[in-house]
């Protein structure tokens, strides 16, 4: 598969030349500077992953550190260690209070965060959603990864062609309530259902972005579906921890597993077999676009409504659309063949 776009090009030479190694990742700095962007102070920049400790997000947070060095600002990465609803509401309620000017949090939960949402934007703080958005209403603005459409039809594309199109399969999910996941398995059971008739999807289950619960999840759904033939896993932390298991067992090679991944934590697996295709997004862009976006409601260069655009440094320039949210591309399959031009 071809890089569709320039962005995509850049992503190329980006994680080619993404040596640097990891320093932002779950560390945290000065954030308490209470000075405004615009009498001059930093703009402060406050991540707030579903969880610590998924590479997934360290990646996205060192894309959003770069981001923030570069326009001068100060960034920080504050989380959970468990992927639960509510368990980011103390981390927003923390942020407010420092009198931060932006949060950029990947949701867990539609709707459980909303209320401490709003009570940071009444002090000042502008929320800006990536990755998994909380509903429209929350938030200021959403940094979609791509479009929910394209990244469902991608993982039922890949599934779909590795069984023959025509077998069982089921799902190892994040947490039951992600935002973004069940976004997308919304529309796979759609396209399941209109264009794959032979293909049954039996079970979902959610690993809740834990690797020991998702290793387990995996374990069980194929002793509970003998006949399944393929497992989709929208996750990375799923994927990776299905794919371990995959790859020590009986089924290596006779079950098929796709679904959203890195290529570091899956190159063993692509390469000894398990895995055929998976499919992502660059998570660093993600984070770094996410952060331009942040600075650009800060300093009021967009309020978040259709049409405003902004710059987001070597990305370029974005436009927001409907609903408050702006694209950062298409999602990208990863096989045997590319996978070794990766880095993150
Ligand atoms: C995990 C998280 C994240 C999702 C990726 C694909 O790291 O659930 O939200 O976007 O997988």
């Amino acid at each position: 598969m071809k890089f569709r776009s320039k962005r995509a090009a850049a992503l190329v030479a980006l994680t080619l030349s993404a040596a640097v190694a990891l320093t932002a990742c779950g560390s945290s700095d000065d954030n308490g500077d209470g000075g405004s962007s615009s009498s001059g102070g930093k703009t402060t920049v406050t991540f707030l992953p579903k969880n610590l400790g998924n590479p997934y997000f360290d990646t996205s947070s060192k894309g959003g550190e770069a981001a923030v060095k570069e326009f001068g600002g100060t960034f920080a990465q504050v989380g959970p260690d468990q992927a639960s609803p509510d368990a980011q509401v103390q981390y927003i309620n923390t942020a407010a209070q420092q009198g931060v000017k932006a949060l950029v949090i990947s949701a867990n939960d539609p709707k459980a965060i909303c209320d401490a949402i709003k009570q940071a934007q009444s002090a000042g703080t502008k929320v800006v959603t990536f990755d998994s958005d909380t509903s429209p209403d929350c938030r200021d603005l959403f940094v979609n990864q791509a479009t929910a459409e394209g990244i469902a039809k991608a993982q039922v594309d890949s599934i779909t062609k590795q069984i023959g199109d025509s077998g069982e399969i089921a799902i190892l999910s994040a947490a039951a309530n992600a935002t973004n996941q069940n976004a997308w398995i919304e529309l796979m059971k759609k396209d399941l259902a209109a264009n794959h008739p032979n293909v049954k999807l039996v079970d979902t289950v959610y690993g809740n972005d834990d690797d020991q619960t998702s290793f387990d999840k995996t374990a069980a759904l194929l002793q509970a579906h003998p006949n399944l033939k393929g497992i989709v896993s929208p996750t990375t932390v799923g994927i990776a921890a299905a794919a371990r298991y995959l790859s020590t067992s009986q089924y290596k090679g006779k079950v098929a597993l796709t679904g959203l991944g890195t290529p570091n934590q899956m190159r063993d697996y692509v390469k000894d077999g398990t895995v055929k295709e998976f499919a992502l997004w660059n998570p660093e862009d993600l984070g770094y676009l996410a952060a331009f976006a942040a600075k650009a409601m800060v300093d009021g260069d967009i309020t978040g409504k259709e049409g405003d655009s902004f710059k987001a440094g070597k990305l370029g320039d974005f436009k927001v659309g409907a609903d408050g949210t702006v694209l950062l591309g298409d999602p990208y399959v990863f096989n045997a063949e590319n996978i070794d031009k990766f880095n993150f």
